[in-house]
């Protein structure tokens, strides 16, 4: 008898516990409903993309765009609105999704900057806000967001230095802030991203030296820093190496035998000088070598047709590419 009284007394009690977190969870699905109406009413949204499809009739779960966390607490986890042309500026309230993982609003027309309120967000994972016309400063309390992995920012206006914060987000792998108007150099002493993967600054007004330091070389697979004013100094085992139209100068180091895994280079249209030195032959992954609008001259070292993977692709056309400028000298015959 008394063990039947407790078996029930515990049923009750888990069904008490159950109802009582389901209706928390369920109070704080509303919270996040709430969130996303408010989204909603202060966006514009000419086709009407979310009036016709987030109604209070249908869960917020079933809502177009979002996604909720099955396993867990039923809570919205990503919130993806890429190319429904909304604009118009992002309201604070989204900040009340406080189990947001993923982000992404790529390719609309919102403007203005993104609310402090964003900061609450700690469980981001992906911020994507590519392709549309957010301006003002770079927002540094992104930086303090230390789950991000992806945070893409390219195609926008945003200005000012990249923030000392972002230069701490140790868990980052891809950080494209490509085509915006930010100034400034990469600061020296920053922390290292001991993650990163790809760095794209293409399109920016940066300029003062590259600090490798900054980076984990070893890791990283893709920097862009094309179009910058950015000089540089040394480097290593990167797949793509893209510094068109910068202000290298100097001689292309010996130390360039060691990127081993570089796939791409390109410095076209950099002052780099002098010859290529026969540490080149060590690039022996190389499929694409553009050096046009530069000053190159000398004999091409033996070793540099010796690179297997850039033989396959190299023709007349390329050469002529690779090398247009190319001040040849009489030691060209050797070749
Ligand atoms: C639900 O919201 C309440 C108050 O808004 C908060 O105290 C609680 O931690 C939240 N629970 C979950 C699982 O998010
Ligand atoms: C979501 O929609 C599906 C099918 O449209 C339906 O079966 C399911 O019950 C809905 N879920 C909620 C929580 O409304
Ligand atoms: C909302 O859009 C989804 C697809 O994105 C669709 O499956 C669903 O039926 C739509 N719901 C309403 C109420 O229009
Ligand atoms: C959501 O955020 C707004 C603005 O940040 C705030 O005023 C409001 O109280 C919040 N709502 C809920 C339900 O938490
Ligand atoms: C954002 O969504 C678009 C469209 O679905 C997709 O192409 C893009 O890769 C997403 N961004 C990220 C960082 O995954
Ligand atoms: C970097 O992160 C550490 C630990 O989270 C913090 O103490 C430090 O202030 C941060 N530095 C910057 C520049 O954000
Ligand atoms: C860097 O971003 C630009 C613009 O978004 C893109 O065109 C370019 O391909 C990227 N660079 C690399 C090396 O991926
Ligand atoms: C190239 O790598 C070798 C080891 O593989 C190392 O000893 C050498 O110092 C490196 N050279 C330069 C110039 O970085
Ligand atoms: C060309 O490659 C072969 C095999 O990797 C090597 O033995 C030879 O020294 C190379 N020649 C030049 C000129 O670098
Ligand atoms: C600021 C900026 O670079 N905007 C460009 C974003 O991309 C569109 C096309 O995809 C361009 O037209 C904009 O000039």
């Amino acid at each position: 008898m008394g063990k039947i009284t407790s078996f029930l007394i515990s049923l009750l009690m888990i069904r008490y516990f159950f109802t009582a977190s389901l209706t928390m969870n369920l109070k704080n699905l509303s919270a996040d409903e709430a969130a996303l109406l408010e989204f909603m009413n202060r966006v514009s949204d000419p086709h009407k993309v979310l009036a016709n499809n987030w109604s209070a009739s249908n869960s917020v779960c079933n809502w177009t765009g979002i996604s909720c966390d099955d396993s867990y607490n039923g809570r919205v986890k990503g919130l993806n609105l890429a190319n429904m042309g909304l604009s118009g500026t992002i309201p604070p309230h989204l900040g009340n999704l406080s189990f947001l993982a993923s982000l992404n609003l790529t390719g609309n027309d919102f403007h203005g900057n993104l609310p402090q309120e964003f900061g609450r967000l700690t469980r981001l994972k992906l911020i994507d806000l590519s392709y549309n016309a957010f301006n003002g400063e770079l927002p540094s309390f992104l930086g303090t967001l230390q789950k991000v992995k992806l945070l893409v920012l390219g195609n926008n206006s945003f200005t000012g230095q990249i923030p000392l914060t972002f230069f701490n987000m140790s868990n980052l792998e891809t950080l494209d802030l490509s085509c915006n108007s930010i100034q400034g150099s990469i600061p020296e002493n920053a922390e290292n991203l001991q993650n990163l993967k790809i760095f794209n600054v293409t399109n920016n007004q940066l300029n003062g030296f590259i600090p490798w330091s900054v980076f984990n070389i070893l890791l990283l697979q893709v920097v862009d820093l094309g179009y910058n004013k950015l000089s540089g100094r040394k480097c290593s085992s990167l797949q793509v190496l893209s510094l068109s139209d910068n202000r290298f100068d100097g001689l292309i180091p010996a130390s360039i035998r060691n990127l081993t895994s570089l796939k791409r280079l390109v410095l076209t249209g950099n002052s780099i000088q002098g010859t290529i030195p026969r540490e080149f032959g060590g690039l022996r992954s190389l499929e694409y070598f553009a050096a046009s609008k530069m000053s190159l001259s000398g004999p091409i070292p033996l070793s540099f047709f010796n690179i297997s993977s850039l033989q396959e692709s190299i023709s007349l056309t390329t050469l002529y590419r690779v090398f247009f400028n190319y001040k040849f000298s009489v030691q060209w015959a050797y070749v």
